[in-house]
């Protein structure tokens, strides 16, 4: 087996076994950008080789809040398949996981393909609607602790998604106001701004980023755009809701 091969089915059994891994940079510090988005690659074929499918793509690092959070300030993209949806007020298991946190996020749902090089109206044009809707990323390495090229090894850390109400994409969503709450108490708050100044920059972004890995964004895609806050930790007995104003609220509960 080749060295990414081996990367892959290192991240891919972490996955599966909800245990943290040695971040691959630190035995091979050289591991470039190229690189890493082939072992994700690897690493998502065999979760589509037991079954899964795939139902769009992730962007991630999107937001100031983020980079800070986790020290990397690049916008990277990631696969979705449909064993990460979280079906909208139901429970996850915190137990799957390593060290889960969650983000706000705005989801696209495409009605047309979109790839390369395209305009924020080419791209508006190829959505069918926007959702409020929340990540659940979980890093498979020690102490969620990761370079660029790790980070982006290991799918960009999404683990989740649950999506809320479809809305219409006509609606200016540029800078809307977003709250989350665990539990009811207020635990973070942003705008929708947060993400690249528009989240309509991040679906281009990944137009272009997912055409240069080779794939395209296909019409019934969702494309998650990214973190607008900090990751709030999750843990059994959680209730987390996030609402993003005029787009209505989407939630979840975390059991053990
Ligand atoms: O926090 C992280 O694990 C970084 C990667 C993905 C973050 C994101 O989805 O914005
Ligand atoms: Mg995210």
């Amino acid at each position: 087996m080749d060295k990414l091969a081996r990367y892959a089915e290192t991240l891919d059994g972490a996955a599966l076994g909800a245990h943290a891994t040695p971040q691959l940079t630190s035995s091979d510090p050289n591991l470039s950008v190229a690189d890493a988005y082939q072992v994700q690659k690897l690493s998502v074929d065999r979760r589509l080789a037991r079954g899964e499918r795939r139902i769009g793509v992730k962007m991630g690092l999107t937001s100031r809040a983020k980079m800070l959070q986790v020290g990397v300030n690049e916008v990277a993209w990631g696969r979705l398949t449909d064993a990460m949806l979280i079906e909208e007020g139901a429970a996850m298991s915190r137990a799957r996981f390593v060290h889960p946190r969650v983000e706000p996020e705005v989801a696209f749902l495409m009605k047309a393909p979109l790839c390369g090089r395209v305009t924020a109206a080419q791209a508006l044009a190829a959505v069918e609607a926007i959702a409020p809707a929340m990540e659940i990323i979980d890093s498979r390495y020690e102490n969620f602790k990761f370079a660029l090229s790790d980070v982006i090894a290991d799918n960009t850390s999404s683990s989740g998604l649950v999506i809320g109400p479809w809305n219409d994409p006509t609606k200016d969503f540029s800078n809307l106001g977003v709250i989350v709450e665990i539990n009811g108490q207020v635990i973070e708050v942003g705008s929708t701004a947060a993400i690249l100044g528009h989240p309509l920059r991040s679906l281009v972004a990944a137009a272009r980023l997912v055409a240069e890995g080779g794939e395209g964004i296909s019409a019934g895609d969702i494309v998650m755009a990214g973190g607008i806050t900090a990751a709030p930790t999750l843990a059994p007995g959680q209730t987390v809701r996030t609402t993003i104003q005029g787009l209505g609220s989407v939630m979840f509960r975390v059991e053990a």
